[in-house]
């Protein structure tokens, strides 16, 4: 017993806590709000009015509440994902409970601690019931009511002074109740690429932990300690507006949406090389992040070899943690095909948030470290600033609240500036007189979009995204959107017709920042479209 205290003594307490909250926090996951213990059967004739009450946290909450549906297809679909959703979540709670063992190992003097078992089973929850809300987004919003009674098999070993000692969680029961999000929704199986899990209460967890055979809840005050810190914890982490989000599949298209700026400015670059045959060469800089289509460039300096820009580009980045900025060189002509002078690829995983940082980087011919001709010849140096802006946070509802509480409007009035996205999704029941082969175009600050055109459709569908990077806020403009169609090459009489259009002024997405609403159009008839708005500022 002697050796069974020491080690409970060590790794029992200190680390069956962290193990409770890291095993414990996934496993509200699959939270189950109803209570599990079997419900008494009667017939509800024999019960008076207390008793049915008392019995009411046992009736379904599709009983209880129409608009919770009845979800058998739900159940189905789980029982099909689950396999996905185990390995999923299991590859998370490996990646988080990491840190843990990192701290927890070497302060309690462990050689090693690893699961020797981790999947959530073979069985999925069930749901009893379902809230689904259309938010017109592609996503899908679930408010389940859902009993898991599954058969997990998470077992971790420890291994300290030589010896190995096993624990193993049983018994788990997590009651909560949880709001799912599904999103984005994507055309491959199983239809969306991440599920983002709110609480909408405290969630009740319970479990066993079994430790060689003992159990460690067994310990006085332990029990209660572990459950309350759990309810805490978990609660602090994951209670809405908080969030834990599970990547289900890796989805690039998931990942496209812009998360900030990046803000360049070419400085100069020093003894660069000689094109022209006559005089030196005549350089511009050509920026864009790697495997991006948009890209920039510098005026052109004409006949020198070290060139002054000082001249500052801004360009969306999706992700500051894997993109990378791509500088060429070229030297330009009047006739024929600019030369390049030289490049560079400086990663963006560098740059600390809103801190300008200078690089001057030497040219090379292209990034092949075993081509020769980058060490040949000295090609001259570049500097440059860079600045990662990122998107502010989108305000949460409480943010809002209280901003409507003390009547100010925090961030309605940016100096800097930011990024205008305009998407357009759908138009229904539009119809021209005489074809109906629509597109749309959008009117911005004297610029036009348009999108492209959809053939012989009355509610086409486009979900394009126009975006416009502002220098200052766009509260007093407004954007006029018009639904066009466009006739067929032959029909030179009705080459194009309106049909319909809509004004928005854009001061209620600036204060609110994203709206995304159906409007209806004017001079149409019926016709409707569907257009988001995204304004963030940096
Ligand atoms: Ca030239």
């Amino acid at each position: 017993m002697g050796v069974i205290s020491t080690i409970l003594g060590l790794v029992g307490f200190g680390w069956g806590i962290s193990l409770g909250l890291v095993v414990g926090y996934f496993l509200f996951i699959y939270l189950q709000p109803t209570e599990v213990k079997d419900p008494i059967i009667r017939s509800l004739g024999e019960m008076d009015a207390k008793s049915l009450e008392e019995l009411l946290h046992e009736i379904p909450l599709w009983v209880k509440n129409p608009d919770y549906d009845r979800v058998d297809w739900l159940n189905k679909f789980l029982k099909d994902i689950w396999p996905y959703l185990d390995k999923a979540i299991c590859k998370m709670v490996r990646q988080q409970a990491q840190p843990y063992i990192d701290q927890y190992g070497p302060k309690y003097k462990m050689d090693s601690i690893e699961f020797e078992s981790l999947t959530l089973g073979t069985l999925p929850p069930t749901f009893v019931g379902m809230k689904v809300y259309d938010t017109k987004e592609k996503e899908m919003i679930l408010e389940p009511s859902f009993k898991f009674a599954g058969n997990p098999n998470i077992i971790v070993a420890v291994k300290a002074f030589g010896l190995k000692a096993t624990v193993q969680l049983v018994d788990v029961q997590v009651f909560a109740t949880a709001r799912i999000t599904l999103k984005p929704l994507v055309p491959v199986f199983p239809c969306f690429s991440k599920i983002v899990v709110s609480l909408m209460d405290k969630p009740h967890v319970d479990f066993g932990l079994k430790l060689l055979g003992g159990d460690v809840m067994a310990i006085p005050g332990l029990y209660g300690f572990v459950q309350e810190t759990i309810r805490d914890q978990v609660a602090a982490m994951y209670m809405w507006p908080k969030t834990l989000e599970i990547p289900v599949i890796d989805d690039p298209s998931a990942a496209k949406r812009p998360v900030g700026i990046v803000e360049v400015k070419i400085i100069r670059a020093k003894n660069l090389v000689k094109k022209d045959f006559m005089g030196k060469s005549d350089p511009y800089v050509k920026l864009q992040l790697v495997n991006t289509v948009l890209s920039k460039t510098t005026r052109t300096k004409m006949s020198t070899l070290n060139p002054e820009w000082n001249e500052t580009f801004k360009l969306l980045v999706q992700d500051p943690k894997s993109q990378s900025l791509e500088l060429q060189i070229f030297d330009w002509e009047k006739i024929g095909a600019h030369e390049k002078m030289g490049m560079q690829i400086v990663p963006l995983k560098d740059l600390v948030e809103d801190q300008p940082k200078t690089y001057t980087v030497p040219l090379v011919k292209n990034m092949d470290p075993n081509d020769e001709a980058n060490t040949r010849k000295n090609r001259g140096e570049i500097t440059f600033e860079m600045t990662f802006k990122p998107f502010k946070e989108e305000d949460n509802n409480e943010d809002i609240a209280a901003e409507a509480m003390d009547g100010s409007q925090r961030g309605s009035d940016n100096p800097n500036g930011g990024l205008l996205s305009v998407t357009i999704h759908q138009a229904e029941e539009v119809e021209g007189k005489h074809h109906t082969n629509p597109f749309v175009e959008v009117h911005f600050r004297g610029e036009k979009k348009k999108t492209s055109v959809i053939k012989k459709n009355r509610d086409p569908r486009w979900d394009t995204e126009f975006t416009w990077d502002l220098a200052d806020s766009p509260a007093s403009d407004k954007l006029h959107i018009e639904v066009h169609s466009k006739g067929s090459s032959m029909n030179m009489v009705h080459r194009q017709e309106s049909l319909g259009y809509v004004d928005i002024p854009l001061n209620d997405v600036v204060k609110n920042k994203r709206i995304n609403e159906t409007y209806s159009l004017t001079d149409s008839g019926r016709g409707k479209i569907q257009v988001e708005l995204n304004w963030r500022t940096v």
